[in-house]
């Protein structure tokens, strides 16, 4: 049983000439930072990165737990092209945006969708009339306080069927978004540019899709779709503070 009053977050994260490496989160007990720092020191720190930063700190929310992340729809395509059509078709469907807008949001994730024309360091949003509205356009915002409980036995569950780590972490981002009444969608490429898989998260269902990019695009995002009454100020507030964990993975 988790002592939900002794919970920490550590954070950390790596850079090279300041541009963004990786990063890593986990929410564990106090007995537990030790090695977990440790582990998780040894995710990020890689591709000489010259700055490492890891952050520990105590929740100050109790956590929401959830007992099953969204469930996983495996689909493949025969190219990244005809997957991105898949996927605009469900886009316009359930945010009301035109299919040329939603490509034009689509293209700059491939492209780098930051005003310097990198990658955002963090998620890009869209209301329902296309527009993004993201306090800051490089940074983007990103979802945090996020973590399994019984990450380990849950990550070799995912690799036993074929899944990875990045498709832990994407199913506990993703599965956090959507509990949000305002989020409607999210769309996902990776920025690791040999990771062609991505995915489409609508409300319960977790759309994995390979290829959603071209191999050795370097570029990679999300994009949060939200409804137009979204309070942004308040969204921001849960995505980043809200704790939550999760119990399983629906696959
Ligand atoms: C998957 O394997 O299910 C897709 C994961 C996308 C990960 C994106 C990222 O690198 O953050």
């Amino acid at each position: 049983m988790l002592d939900f009053s002794k919970l920490f977050s550590i954070k950390a994260r790596s850079s090279k000439e300041g541009l963004h490496i990786s990063g890593a989160e986990r929410i564990v007990e106090e007995n537990k930072i030790d090695e977990t720092v440790l582990k998780i020191l040894k995710k990020v720190r890689r591709n000489e990165a010259d700055f490492i930063s890891i952050k520990i700190e105590k929740l100050k929310l109790k956590p929401i737990v959830v007992e099953k992340t969204l469930c996983i729809e495996d689909i493949k395509f025969n190219d990244y092209k005809e997957a991105n059509r898949y996927v605009l078709n469900i886009l316009k469907d359930i945010t009301g945006i035109d299919k040329r807008d939603l490509k034009h949001l689509i293209d700059l994730i491939h492209n780098g969708a930051s005003p310097n024309g990198e990658n955002m360091r963090g998620a890009m949003i869209v209301n329902q009339k296309g527009e993004r509205i993201e306090l800051n356009k490089y940074r983007g915002i990103r979802t945090r306080n996020i973590d399994f409980i019984g990450r380990e036995n849950i990550l070799k569950k995912l690799q036993k069927l074929g899944y990875t780590e990045r498709t832990l972490d994407a199913l506990a981002i993703s599965t956090k978004n959507l509990l949000n009444e305002n989020i409607i969608a999210e769309y996902c490429i990776s920025d690791e540019d040999n990771y062609t898989t991505g995915y489409l998260a609508i409300k319960n269902k977790y759309l994995r899709i390979t290829p959603l990019k071209r191999m050795g695009n370097k570029f990679g995002g999300r994009i949060y779709f939200v409804k137009n009454e979204t309070d942004i100020y308040k969204l921001y507030d849960y995505l980043e503070n809200c704790p939550i964990l999760i119990k399983d993975v629906c696959v």
